[in-house]
């Protein structure tokens, strides 16, 4: 949630205290109190003696920073910090040669985003441990995380989009991980006036298929539905698979000042989707190949990143695709939709709403054979509130936004405005329990809560406000995370911890199906990079026209060659790094004295490159940023920049100097008779 709809929420959340509308927050109050229990009861839930491990990984993303972090539940311990859409210049991502395709776009090298649902791949509807997905919210992106080494494999970008926030949301197997645009705009992009808003904008959806060996992603289609704004997603399962859903507010199509002209209308939308009647549609050639350009970005199997550029894609409307899209009246300005493990159960989050609103699928279903329809919206049947609608959640508190499921019957809804977690029965849609969350909170996870056998062990609050929780740190305070044990009937907070960046979304999966499958290095006989140096014979330095190619080892405690001279101002210095080690968890660092981009961290038998232009004469030392060794300190060299026009021969001291003299010598006496230089 942006913090201008944090404003504006708080605005509404004073109008309706204003009001007299404050129950459900005293109600909330009192629960807490008598919620904190015993500490001790709850520090032995979180303790997790050392050298034992977490039962869970969690996922969080890291909101405008970028990136995801990893950490163990139930300690809340870190466990680490992955670079997705930022760079990164403690390792090098994004920097390096060969990460830095990864960030290109068709807006250029896009170095940071706004990351807020983690979605782990499914198999069945069930995390599966393979990947983990995440959307770029503000330069539309999907990123694919391979989680045997938990790096970022691949980035997608999304065309005709603005905003990927309702993403990447995956259906059940993969078959597709979904980009639903939040700011509607032209597309194709083209300059028409902003007050041509209802004309010229759309609000694309896109479906990009996720191959199911590799897990590379491709855009396979894309729906142009009317200029709303499409905010969350989550896809049917089970009866409702073949369907995924998006919540759509600004029906109003407003296109200024939408705290008050998005807000006008009682209800605004679920749009639900039939993509296997989008799949039909498209096989029988009624989808339009229109003009787009988009990155895709891939790492290849020799670690290097490479960028492939898109040309078009399939655009389909529900006027050519009938079937395709229907819509589900929901209270008011909704945000979230999730869906419960049955498939049956459709929960949106309506953020000015008084009630949680559920809709059925199976009715649903019914509602569209009956065309118990109460009008079209441009074309696209919206179906009448009481024909879909299964229940209403009364009284839930204040803010609706979040639901994840326990898979034992009950729902869990986050509150932002009255800052609870609300526990409510799938039965009866009655609530059976409240707590407090310090504060406003966003989302909430369970392990595996958004799929079809949640690990309902604990809830995971993500909290925007900490307020009075942690020591302060000047005018920027930590973003929170607080844990809650469900196994009972009532929720218990266990643990606070604070978050690197804003958690927006989270998944988390038991440590058992990925811990034992993780990568602890790189063969360093299968290294493909063309500047791999697989042993230190094989170093050596290369002058081509300014161009100078150092191609280096790292082992402990050395590098090779350390002694480099010949380097002249302004040559563009490439350092290939390959790290010789073939052990577990022995990176080596490499850094050089001012370096305006970033150090590097190679892991064990891959190589990394890091660019270098010399803007000044002198000596400058490189080193070993990662303590590898007793001798870390020893792991230091030297290069000698001379002038531009200097005669400083290349030299340095590893095996393949002596053969390299005798080659330069030549090539200078052959220089010397042609009389050039
Ligand atoms: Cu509710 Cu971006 Cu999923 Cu944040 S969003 S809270
Ligand atoms: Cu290698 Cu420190």
């Amino acid at each position: 949630m942006s913090p201008r709809m944090t404003h504006r929420l708080h605005r509404l959340a004073t109008l309706a205290l204003l009001a007299g509308a404050a129950i459900a927050v005293a109600g909330c109050t009192r629960a807490g109190a008598s919620r904190l229990g015993s500490a001790a009861d709850a520090a032995v839930k979180v303790y997790v003696p050392p050298g034992s491990y977490d039962e869970f990984y969690a996922f969080m993303s890291g909101g405008f920073d970028g990136q995801v972090g990893v950490y163990g539940l139930p300690s809340g311990r870190l466990l680490k910090h992955v670079p997705v859409f930022s760079q990164n210049p403690e390792n090098g991502w994004g920097y390096s040669e060969q990460t830095k395709a990864m960030l290109a776009t068709s807006y250029g090298q896009v170095p940071w985003d706004d990351a807020h649902h983690p979605q782990l791949s499914q198999t069945a509807g069930v995390p599966d441990g393979r990947w983990l997905f995440i959307n770029g919210n503000n330069t539309p992106r999907i990123a694919r995380l391979d989680l045997t080494l938990f790096e970022t494999e691949e980035i997608l970008e999304i065309p005709n989009s603005a905003g990927n926030h309702s993403s990447p949301f995956v259906t059940e197997n993969n078959e597709y991980v979904v980009a639903g645009t939040r700011f509607s705009v032209p597309a194709p992009q083209r300059d028409v006036p902003i007050d041509d808003y209802k004309e010229a904008f759309s609000g694309v959806l896109t479906f990009a298929r996720v191959d199911s060996a590799t897990g590379h992603m491709a855009i396979a289609f894309q729906i142009r539905l009317p200029a709303f704004d499409y905010d969350l997603s989550h896809a049917g399962k089970g009866p409702s698979h073949g369907w995924s859903f998006f919540t759509s507010y600004n029906t109003e199509e407003g296109n200024t000042k939408l705290e008050v002209n998005a807000s006008q209308k009682d209800k605004d939308y679920v749009a639900a989707i039939n993509w296997k009647q989008a799949e039909q549609c498209v096989a029988q050639g009624k989808a339009t190949t229109e003009p787009a350009r988009y990155a895709h970005n891939l790492m290849g199997a020799d670690g290097i990143a490479r960028t492939e550029w898109g040309t078009s894609t399939k655009m389909i409307t529900p006027a050519a695709c009938p079937g395709l899209a229907y819509y589900l009246p929901t209270p008011k300005s909704p945000h979230g939709v999730d869906v419960d493990p049955t498939g049956e159960y459709i929960v949106a989050g309506g953020k000015l709403a008084t009630v949680i609103p559920v809709h059925s699928f199976t009715k649903m279903q019914k509602a569209i054979a009956d065309r118990a329809f109460m009008g079209e919206d441009h074309g696209i049947p919206v179906l009448k509130y009481e024909a879909v609608m299964v229940g209403e959640v009364q009284n839930p508190g204040l803010g609706p936004l979040h639901t994840e499921f326990d898979g034992k019957g009950y729902a869990y809804t986050s509150m932002f405005l009255s800052s609870e977690i609300v526990k409510w029965s799938l039965k009866d849609f009655k609530v059976v329990d409240r707590v407090p969350t310090y504060y406003s909170i966003g989302h909430l996870m369970i392990p595996g809560g958004d799929s079809r056998k949640p690990w309902g062990k604990y809830v995971l609050a993500m909290d925007k406000i900490t307020k009075d929780r942690y020591l302060p740190t000047g005018p920027e305070l930590a973003q929170s995370a607080q844990l809650y044990d469900i196994s009972g009937d009532r929720m218990k907070l266990l643990l606070d911890f604070p978050t690197i960046g804003e958690p927006h979304y989270a998944q988390a999966l038991p440590a058992s199906l990925i811990k034992d499958r993780q990568v602890k290095m790189y063969p360093l006989m299968e290294n493909r990079d063309p500047f791999a140096a697989k042993s230190e014979k094989a170093t050596r330095v290369e002058r081509k026209g300014n161009v100078v190619h150092v191609v280096m080892t790292s082992v402990r405690s050395h590098f090779m060659p350390d002694k480099i001279e010949g380097i002249r101002v302004g040559d563009s210095v490439y350092f290939h790094l390959t790290n010789l080690e073939q052990d577990w968890d022995v990176p080596h660092g490499f850094a050089v004295l001012g370096a305006n981009n970033a150090e590097l961290l190679m892991m064990p038998g891959q190589t990394r490159t890091l660019a270098w232009v010399p803007s000044r004469v002198g000596i400058y030392p490189f080193y070993c940023t990662d303590f590898c060794s007793a001798l870390h300190q020893e792991m230091q060299g030297y290069i000698r920049v001379s002038a531009r026009d200097s005669k400083v021969a290349l030299k340095w001291n590893s095996p393949s100097y002596a053969q390299n003299e005798e080659h330069e010598a030549k090539e200078h006496d052959e220089r010397d008779e042609h009389g050039t230089n």
